[in-house]
């Protein structure tokens, strides 16, 4: 199971439907996350899917209800709401200090770069205090710059997703 998390409004459903290929502009709607949502993600040649559970950010304090048999977490931050990021920051190492995720691989996604300027990556990058996190966890964490409106980074997060080993591990299960 694939969770995908992150502040309120920071961009997790949309970057979903745009993972799942839906097109997306100015125009496509969200409403806010209250409760959970479930996304199917199929592979290029549609052999395999990742199922990945939205949580609200509203959710954020019971959060960690759903954190059994996780393997991967999508973690989304706005990159273009810096004063949002230090917060964001705070809920990412309450994740990362729960015993039940210390195997979990992270992808931190730094979405809507089309609203951002590329310097506003490394503030947003620093506020994390990511460096110092690195040393400190036992998580392995990717970060990723996403526009769920250009389209930029998706591919590499889909990459991700359905990297070689998870690959063979669902292969593995249906054998
Ligand atoms: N320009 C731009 N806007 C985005 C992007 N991603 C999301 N948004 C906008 O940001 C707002 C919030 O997006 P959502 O995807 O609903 O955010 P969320 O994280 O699912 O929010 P909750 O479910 O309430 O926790 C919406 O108005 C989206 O259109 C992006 O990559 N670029
Ligand atoms: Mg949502």
């Amino acid at each position: 199971m694939y969770l995908c998390l992150g502040p309120e409004r920071s961009g997790k459903t949309l970057l979903m439907k745009s993972l799942q290929r839906e097109d997306i502009d100015e125009a496509t709607q969200t409403v806010p996350t209250n409760g959970t949502n479930m996304f199917t993600i199929r592979n290029d040649d549609g052999h395999f899917e990742a199922v990945i559970r939205e949580l609200g950010g509203s959710m954020a304090p019971i959060w960690k209800h759903y954190f059994t048999r996780v393997r991967k977490i999508i973690y989304v931050v706005d990159t273009s709401n810096l004063c949002q990021i230090s917060a964001a920051g705070v809920l990412l190492y309450s994740l990362l200090v729960e015993p039940s995720l210390k195997n979990v691989k992270i992808a931190l996604v730094l979405a809507k770069m089309d609203l951002s300027y590329r310097q506003m990556r490394n503030e947003a990058l620093l506020m994390l205090q990511l460096t110092r996190l690195r040393k400190e966890i036992t998580q392995e964490i990717t970060v990723f710059e996403t526009s769920a409106m250009t389209g930029e980074g998706i591919e590499k997060l889909r990459q991700w997703i359905f990297d070689p080993d998870t690959i063979k591990a669902a292969i593995a299960a249906n054998m």
